[in-house]
């Protein structure tokens, strides 16, 4: 036993010691927590806005907009943050906007922080769509590029030039996207003068979601002092009833620091701690982390306090890190999380409502949690980039499991599959990995969804992609998302698990259903035959508007998803007692599109409107997985379907 336990604590430091040295950025992205260390200031709120219409897009830059506050080189719009600001006003230049847009907002920072040379003051912007400029008093102090994903700078340097000044944040953001963006897009320029005025462009997107853009999540001041903790990374495991907590802790800006790890449980008992930057703690009598609807105590979660005290001994940095211990591992039939079999039973997702596009909401993010414990649902796949860290944090607590999707969607153009392309793709897979290392709920990393696989460089770049992915992180399974095309599996032979979307019925043999039983079979028989690794049916679903009936069933009535819904069922239950370990509807929510002719006021395929409200199909869906939950759960009685509800 004693044995036992030494080779999975060395099975451990291998997987961890990769998983340490892989991530080649320079600097932590910690979330950052207030503590008695660490203050917080929030930036949410009005900011001012404008819009570079100019026919170059190029005139802030020229004008330099961020040297003098943005009301004295034009007219301005109140425009909230976080929000993409496409569906704010009735200007339908803005809503279409392609190009810069410029955002400012004045703050007063506390004088105690600008006094004490010895605390570090940092801008962080959790996310902006898609490249940024930032500056602070006219100095610029970063850019970034890619929505999606947080980006921070220290500006305490640039306050502390001149401390009678407020300090003025400008931020340039562009939602141009080109063949080497992720997602990729192109500017078309319409030449033809019998049709398109001088100058008239389009962006043509590869993709089936809307392109807000903005600042869509929160934008941040928060301090540390000068030796501060910059990272942290865990991997955990357990043997028996004893938890192991492998970790670092990277200190920045002392060279010498006492540190103190301290593991507490739910009640702030101390369970495990150490002095050490590196190591294992050991949790006797462990609360693993499990899902929702497996446990009856799901997403338990430790906090891992770090404590560090400078040399000097005057300052000290504290950071609590929520920490849930499970393992996750892959057979070819099977998902294991500790060590049991678990079936994705729930939902893809976008980050979208009205009014707000892609900007980050606390009364939306809760009722959507509402619904999914509603629905039964134990999984989510983040379709297709990543969500809000709030997002992640809410999964770790109750027990949601999702599988973590970069915004590799749209890779539809051979040349995107060159050189900067791919190096973009990897940049971004660190910074993904580099963000949700530590999240529990996240157990799988999804690199691409449904590129065209089918062109000849894409299994060179797949590869080099999903192995970069398993470097980074060798704790985690790996998938890309294909399409039903057969032709399109070059990312497979080096994916853990293969996650397939078909649309049976409805983009071909539109209005067939009796079709499905027997195309799904064949898919998955397919799939199984050449791979021998286990299936999710990562999307499947019918387009259905509100309201619309029909018996016999057609299609966009609430009838014909029901019974789309029902036909792919049947196929699961058979291929579930095999290799198929999921099952996540296509979507949970209606969300907005471009305009087409296949879209009527964007893609209806929600089980639950824009506005969260249910269509039939998300009745049988429930009923469905709380029947799931109860044959391969663990339900406590008091939860046993039918549910109380
Ligand atoms: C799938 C895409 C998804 C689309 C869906 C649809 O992965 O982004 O929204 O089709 O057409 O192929 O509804």
């Amino acid at each position: 036993m004693a044995a036992a336990g030494g080779v999975l604590v060395f099975r451990l430091s291998c997987l961890f010691a990769a998983f340490a040295a892989a991530c080649p950025l320079d600097a932590g992205m910690l979330f950052p927590r207030e503590s008695s260390s660490r203050e917080r200031k929030e930036l949410s709120g009005l900011w001012s806005f404008r819009a570079d219409m100019s026919p170059s897009r190029n005139q802030g830059f020229l004008g330099a907009w961020y040297k003098q506050r943005l009301a004295e080189t034009g007219p301005v719009i109140d425009m909230p943050v976080p929000a993409s600001y496409n569906d704010i006003t009735q200007d339908p230049k803005l809503r279409d906007f392609i190009g810069w847009v410029w955002y400012e907002r004045e703050t007063v920072v506390p004088t105690r922080w600008i006094a004490d040379e010895g605390t570090r003051i940092v801008l962080r912007v959790g996310s902006a769509h898609y490249y940024s400029v930032v500056w602070v008093n006219g100095v610029k102090v970063t850019e970034h590029k890619g929505g999606h994903l947080p980006f921070e700078a220290e500006i305490g340097d640039v306050l502390r030039k001149d401390p009678t000044q407020p300090c003025r944040i400008t931020i340039a953001v562009n939602n141009t996207l080109s063949l080497d963006t992720l997602p990729p897009g192109s500017i078309k320029h319409m030449t033809d003068r019998t049709k398109y005025p001088d100058g008239y462009f389009v962006q043509s997107i590869f993709f089936d979601f809307f392109n807000y853009a903005g600042i869509h999540r929160s934008v941040l001041l928060y301090t540390t002092p000068k030796a501060y903790v910059d990272d942290i990374t865990v991997v955990t495991s357990f043997l028996d009833n004893t938890g192991l907590v492998q970790y670092k802790v990277s200190v920045r800006g002392a060279s010498s620091a006492a540190l103190s790890v301290t593991l507490m449980d739910k009640n702030g008992r101390c369970v495990a701690s150490s002095s050490e930057p590196a190591g294992v703690l050991k949790v006797i009598d462990v609360n693993l982390w499990w899902p929702y609807l497996m446990h009856e105590n799901p997403g338990y979660l430790y906090s891992m306090e770090v404590r560090l005290k400078a040399a000097d001994g005057k300052s000290e940095d504290v950071y609590a890190l929520p920490v849930g211990i499970r393992t996750v591992s892959v057979t070819s039939t099977q998902f294991l999380i500790n060590n049991k079999p678990f079936y994705f039973h729930g939902v893809n997702k976008h980050e979208d409502s009205d009014i707000r596009g892609k900007g980050f909401d606390w009364p939306l993010v809760v009722k959507d949690f509402n619904l999914l414990k509603w629905l039964g649902a134990n999984s989510f796949r983040t379709s297709h980039y990543p969500y809000a860290e709030e997002i992640l944090q809410m999964c770790d607590r109750h027990g949601i499991v999702v599988i973590d999707e970069c915004p590799g969607v749209g890779i539809k153009d051979i040349l995107s599959f060159g050189n900067a392309s791919l190096t973009h793709h990897l940049v971004v897979m660190d910074e993904l990995v580099r963000r949700d290392k530590n999240h529990p709920s996240v157990v799988m990393w999804s690199v691409a969804n449904e590129p065209a696989a089918e062109m000849p460089p894409a299994d060179f770049y797949f590869k080099t992609v999903i192995q970069h992915t398993k470097a980074l992180d060798p704790t985690r399974p790996v998938t890309f998302v294909t399409d039903s095309n057969y032709a399109r599996d070059k990312g497979a032979p080096y994916v853990d698990v293969i996650c397939v979307n078909s649309y049976l019925s409805w983009y071909h043999d539109s209005g067939h259903v009796e079709l499905i039983a027997l195309q799904l079979n064949t898919q998955f028989e397919n799939w199984y035959g050449k791979y021998k690794k286990p299936i999710i049916q990562s999307e499947y679903g019918a387009d259905t508007v509100p309201g619309l009936h029909s018996d016999p069933p057609v299609m966009f009535t609430e009838e014909y998803q029901n019974i789309v819904l029902k036909n792919y069922h049947k196929v699961f239950d058979e291929k579930r007692k095999q290799y198929v370990i999921g099952e996540l509807i296509w979507n949970f929510a209606d969300f907005m599109t471009s305009q087409g002719v296949l879209r009527v006021v964007g893609n209806k395929k929600g089980v639950f409107t824009r506005q969260r409200q249910p269509k039939a199909a998300a009745f049988i869906l429930k009923e469905r997985y709380w029947r799931l939950a109860n044959d391969t759960g663990r339900l406590p009685p008091w939860t046993k379907y039918p549910c109380s509800f």
